[in-house]
């Protein structure tokens, strides 16, 4: 089986399909797109143009939370979705509504009025989210932690918000960054 990964590594997008391949230890093909001067081939894999895609076998996919979904079912092991249907609802719904944390973060990151308030309120209802839990999908790391984290990593150390002001959504991340999978993307978020 032949697989390759289309990526960027300043797309937190395609972070998330980085951490999750090497949390299930998949070996693949990486090409790097340069994303100010794309291929035109690009487009015949994914018409929007974007990254990631991900290439089994020659069957492009784009889209990071169907790229995850689509991980999660070929490499099963380790499970990194609950077992329990509501808790997997309750991960594809956090997954599901990313933009939550993206839309603030993406207007402080084109400099917006009032965009540091909007994403500190959204980051203390992460806080208090994880204040009453270790991970984002409830008691165990996976696809929820996963699909968000990419922004938090960038958000405090590309944009240079605080998050020491969030001591539970802090300690989560502490945590997180104890995992290879994690470490290795704060290590290519550092090099950006
Ligand atoms: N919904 C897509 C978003 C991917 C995306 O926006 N990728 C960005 C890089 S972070 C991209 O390719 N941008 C190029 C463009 O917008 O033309 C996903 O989840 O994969």
């Amino acid at each position: 089986m032949s697989l390759v990964l289309y990526d960027a590594p300043r797309c937190p997008y395609c972070a998330r399909v980085r951490i999750l391949l090497a949390e299930k230890g998949v070996e693949l093909e990486v090409v790097e797109i340069d994303l100010s001067d794309r291929p035109a081939w690009l487009y015949e894999k994914n018409p929007t143009g974007r990254v990631p895609v991900l290439e089994e076998d020659g069957r492009p996919l784009p889209e990071s939370a169907v790229i995850m979904e689509f991980l999660e079912e070929r490499y099963p092991d380790p499970a990194l979705l609950p077992p329990d249907p509501a808790d997997r609802a309750a991960v594809r719904l956090l997954i599901f509504r990313d933009d939550d944390l993206t839309d603030p973060y993406y207007a402080l990151r084109r400099g917006e009025d009032g965009a540091a308030e909007e994403l500190d309120t959204v980051l203390g209802r992460f806080d208090t989210m994880l204040a009453g839990r270790p991970y984002l999908g409830g008691a165990e790391y996976g696809l929820a932690d996963i699909a968000l984290v990419p922004w938090f990593l960038r958000a405090r150390d590309m944009l240079g918000v605080d998050l020491d002001r969030f001591p539970s959504l802090s300690d989560w991340l502490a945590r997180l960054e104890e995992r290879p999978a994690i470490a290795a993307e704060a290590g290519i978020v550092a090099a950006l």
